[in-house]
């Protein structure tokens, strides 16, 4: 199947007609917008808490997958040439599924490898502290809200500490590859800081159904100088 014949299957089959003339999609320039951005550490670099297959097949196969399907979802779409931060609030029931599921993968997957390392020891800055002691009483408590949460989340998702608009922290699981973001189709809306992948692919291969044991290993490899930067941007991005 040629490129065009895919984008008018797929343009039928996810229900776009009803967005985009067929024309508009048949001869829609391929907008190869999205990358995958490359990991700040090798593959290996966070065992023994997240082995070395999982994160080759979670970031080349499962993470390029969104990529690629984003673009494709994109090209010919009014989102086409949009960052993916205009993207996501946009979003509605009535959007393609395509865009909200690798446009949340894309955006997910890129948050999540940049606040993972290997680093030992890092810990929340100052004003980040103060944020986390103020709403959960302090970090283990934090740490052990999220791991409880991320353990009730039903099926595939993700666990999220965020930013509101009044600059409080909170605690959030969304389903599959929705995120804080998505005000259009979320509950809990705000700046995501730190997000942890439920889906099973991210842990399967080591802990198999001990789903729990990958929530508590993984704050091993949260890497806070990042979480920390992301606090500050969300605090400065909160309107006044
Ligand atoms: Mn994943």
């Amino acid at each position: 199947m040629n490129k065009r014949e895919f984008l008018k299957l797929n343009a039928l089959a996810t229900g776009a007609v009803l967005f985009a003339p067929i024309t508009g999609w048949a001869f829609a320039p391929a907008a190869d917008t999205f990358t995958l951005p490359n990991l700040d550490y090798g593959f290996e670099a966070l065992e023994p808490h997240i082995d070395t297959a999982t994160m080759q097949i979670h970031h080349g196969k499962h993470h390029a997958a969104y990529v690629t399907n984003l673009n494709k979802a994109v090209a010919g779409s009014a989102f086409e040439n949009k960052t993916i931060l205009d993207i996501l609030p946009k979003l509605t029931s009535k959007t393609p599924a395509a865009l909200r599921n690798n446009g949340g993968g894309h955006f997910n997957h890129s948050l999540f490898w940049k606040i993972l390392s290997p680093k030992a020891n890092t810990q929340p800055g100052a004003e980040l502290t103060s944020a986390i002691n103020g709403v959960f009483g302090s970090l283990d408590k934090l740490k052990e809200t999220m791991t409880e949460s991320g353990k009730g989340l039903f099926g595939s998702g993700w666990l999220w500490l965020s930013v509101d608009k009044n600059k409080k922290l909170f605690v959030s699981t969304t389903p599959n590859q929705d995120n804080p973001l998505m005000s259009g189709l979320v509950k809990q809306v705000g700046t995501p800081i730190l997000g942890i992948d439920v889906w099973e692919h991210a842990y399967y291969l080591k802990y198999q159904n001990k789903r729990a044991d990958y929530l508590t290993a993984i704050w091993n490899v949260i890497q806070w100088e990042e979480v920390t930067k992301n606090f500050q941007t969300a605090i400065s991005a909160v309107k006044k």
